[in-house]
């Protein structure tokens, strides 16, 4: 049923240009999981469980409607959780050759291993430069990183930092 889609992502944190992906997704299909999963190729800075909650705020509090479940998938395929929830897409955001070199072997494992397509959204160009990374090093550095992340995430960041 392509009619529901997941957007999955390491959310570490959320970002202005996740919340970009999400809202233009949300508009594209009847149903949409936003899903934190653990990427065992990064170092995470927040907990999964904190993601999820950033993630929870950030939708809520935005204009984005439509009907949204943000979830988390920490043990097995991605594909499961798609083929679990009838699911017939993902939706992933590329913002350059790299992300299109590190997506493509995946979109194309995702397809033989479970009949599940992958949709590519460009990028809002105010939003295209924006990545977790960036906002992480920022943030460690002190830096005020209200102007990348939804406010839930800019109050989280800046508490933590004051209080760290
Ligand atoms: N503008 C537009 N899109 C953006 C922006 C932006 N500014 N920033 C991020 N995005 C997009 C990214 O391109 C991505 O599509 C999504 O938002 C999430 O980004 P991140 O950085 O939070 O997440 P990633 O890139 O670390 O992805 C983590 C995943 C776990 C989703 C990924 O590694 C994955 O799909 N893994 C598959 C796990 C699996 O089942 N493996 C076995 C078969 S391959």
């Amino acid at each position: 049923n392509n009619r529901i889609a997941v957007v999955p992502g390491s959310f570490d944190p959320p970002t202005l240009g996740h919340l970009d992906v999400i809202r233009r997704a949300a508009a594209l299909y009847d149903q949409l999981h936003v899903l934190v999963v653990h990427n065992p190729g990064k170092e995470a800075m927040l907990p999964i469980a904190q993601r999820l909650s950033l993630l929870e705020q950030s939708i809520s509090e935005s204009d984005i409607d439509g009907d949204v479940i943000v979830a988390a998938w920490s043990v097995g395929l991605l594909v499961d959780y798609a083929t679990d929830v009838g699911a017939g897409v993902l939706v992933k955001g590329i913002r350059s050759q790299v992300d299109v070199a590190y997506e493509t072997p995946m979109a194309i494992v995702n397809r033989h291993l479970a009949h599940i397509e992958t949709v590519f959204l460009l990028p809002d160009p105010a939003h295209a430069l924006v990545s977790s990374s960036l906002v992480r090093q920022v943030a460690s550095l002190g830096g005020d990183v209200s102007p990348f992340v939804p406010a839930p995430v800019a109050r989280f960041l800046d508490t933590g930092a004051r209080e760290g």
